[in-house]
């Protein structure tokens, strides 16, 4: 190894790894996002980060007494984000994660929050328009591609993809399965109706015509992954319908036409329904399940995340145990700095370099810029660390080797384990 690249002090060290976590760019496995070809499921600027549902349940919380949650959502966008601005960010200090985002965000686009004027903020964002705005939010945040989550059971979607929707290539598509899974007496009418010989009990030739529907829509969309977010109670094997289904259906898909299967796992919808997207919930779901399915189907790739911080371990040490289960994200109810940096620590100490650590779950394009650059501050912490105490055994780490394990860790994971 040459003299010049060797890395002897902490203070270097540290230079290095936030200069290169800061700068590598990510692969975004799973968002909410849509390009500007998918017209208005484009989601963007402040008002749509302001009413962002996390933002919704926090303000329903300071409003108890006051508005209701069908009161809130009788109101205009406008009006939402004018009462979410006065209650949580000029009423009481916006330091929660979610209140932190738009501020990161406004300051991330080199505007002054300090006068605090959410109109003046508006400013900006008026006849912006929605492709150069999204090259310039890609570019902020260091983000070259991102999943999206496409549903085909969803009208609207839909037919934007039978109508030839053309769209950013840096937008793949990730093939939702909650519709099929999740909402099985919904859907099967659905696709009865569209001439798919499927029963209310999925019995008969349910599950080779929900393969048949899949594959038309894998062709359409050629989707990276399929992906479902699974209750807390989901269990495999089960005799619920639910695991039926997966079993009969989604997993044989998974296996004979090599489309990795994402499985996010915990949410319980609609604890509160009249909160509606702010509704759901959470609770603590079953890891031995999950080993289940990977001994089971052994060629099939696993992305898995889970909503529990009580189920980031068992993850880990079944990551452990079957190759083919791949860690992803900070989901959602654990997408926060304390518990981010926790599970990346214990994940490294577990996984090493071979997990993938972090996603967004975007459903708002400028939320990129402060949900990436909020992870990568912790990610570089913990990088930190952890060589420092390689460091301490006299192992000698270069800088070209610090980029190869994060372009790992923010690109290469990904891409190695999805192709
Ligand atoms: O099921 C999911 O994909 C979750 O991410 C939900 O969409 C949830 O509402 C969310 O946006 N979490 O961040
Ligand atoms: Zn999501």
């Amino acid at each position: 190894m040459s003299e010049l690249c060797r890395i002897t002090d902490r203070e270097t060290l540290e230079r290095q790894v936030r200069r290169i976590v800061a700068d590598t760019p990510v692969v975004d496995l799973h968002t909410h996002l849509y390009d500007a070809g998918f017209g208005d499921l484009m989601l963007w600027g402040p008002d749509e980060m302001l009413t962002y549902h996390y933002l919704i349940s926090e303000l329903l919380r300071a409003e108890r007494g006051r508005t209701s949650p069908a009161q809130f959502y009788a109101m205009s966008r406008r009006e939402q984000a004018d009462l979410i601005w006065q209650r949580l960010f000029l009423d009481a200090s916006p330091i929660s994660e979610a209140c932190r985002g738009p501020l990161t965000v406004f300051h991330a686009l080199g505007l002054d929050v300090s006068n605090r004027s959410l109109d003046e903020l508006r400013g900006y964002f008026a006849d912006r328009d929605p492709e150069e705005y999204t090259d310039h939010v890609l570019q902020t945040a260091g983000v070259t591609d991102v999943v999206m989550t496409n549903d085909p059971l969803d009208p609207h979607e839909v037919q934007m993809w039978e109508d030839g929707v053309v769209h950013d290539i840096r937008f793949h598509a990730g093939l939702r399965l909650d519709a099929i899974i999740c909402q099985w007496a919904q859907s099967q009418p659905k696709l009865a109706a569209q001439g798919y010989d499927v029963t209310p009990d999925f019995s008969g030739r349910s599950a080779e015509e929900v393969m048949r529907f899949l594959r038309y829509w894998r062709e359409k969309m050629d989707p990276l992954y399929m992906a479902v977010s699974l209750p807390d109670d989901f269990r495999y094997p089960a005799d619920s319908l639910q695991t039926r289904i997966v079993e009969q259906a989604i997993l044989p898909l998974a296996d004979q036409d090599e489309l990795p299967l994402a499985l996010m796992i915990g949410v319980i919808r609609a604890v509160n329904p009249p909160l509606l997207l702010a509704g759901d919930g959470m609770g603590i779901s079953d890891v031995r399940s999950v080993e289940r399915m990977c001994e089971a189907w052994p060629s099939v790739r696993f992305l898995v995340t889970m909503l529990a911080q009580e189920n980031q371990h068992g993850l880990c040490v079944a990551a452990r145990k079957f190759p083919n289960l791949m860690p992803f994200g900070c989901w959602w109810f654990v997408n926060n700095p304390s518990l981010i940096e926790r599970i990346t620590r214990m994940r490294t100490e577990m996984l090493g370099l071979g997990f993938i650590p972090q996603h967004s779950d975007a459903r708002i394009l400028d939320q990129l810029i402060y949900k990436w650059s909020h992870f990568r501050e912790i990610l570089a912490e913990v990088l930190v660390d952890k060589y420092a105490d390689l460091m301490r055994t006299g192992w000698q780490i270069t800088a070209e080797e610090i980029q190869r394990d994060v372009s790992g860790l923010c690109s290469g994971n990904f891409w190695q384990f999805v192709s």
